[in-house]
């Protein structure tokens, strides 16, 4: 049975690959899916954060699409802020 940890993990993969596989890729998502992504997922925190920007910052590799390993900063930032929150609440 997965682990608790497990899960989110798994959880974080098929979030990644419903939205990159709207153009039928497993390793790219484009702007307007990854636009998409953030208001859809992660409304608290895109409530101070532009998807134009955020999505310049995460294509480290300025191919134009987010890979998995840039979409995994995108979790650390939203973790950090989901971490600094908890402990507001
Ligand atoms: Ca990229």
């Amino acid at each position: 049975m997965p682990t608790d940890l497990e899960c989110a993990l798994n959880s974080v993969i098929d979030v990644y690959h419903k939205y990159s596989l709207r153009k039928g890729n497993y390793h790219a998502i484009y702007r307007d899916d990854l636009k998409s992504l953030l208001e859809t997922e992660c409304p608290q925190y895109m409530k101070k954060k532009d998807a134009n920007t955020l999505f310049k910052e995460l294509d480290i590799n300025s191919d134009g699409a987010i890979n998995f390993q840039e979409f995994l900063v995108l979790m650390i930032k939203v973790g950090v802020a989901a971490h600094e929150d908890s402990h507001r609440e």
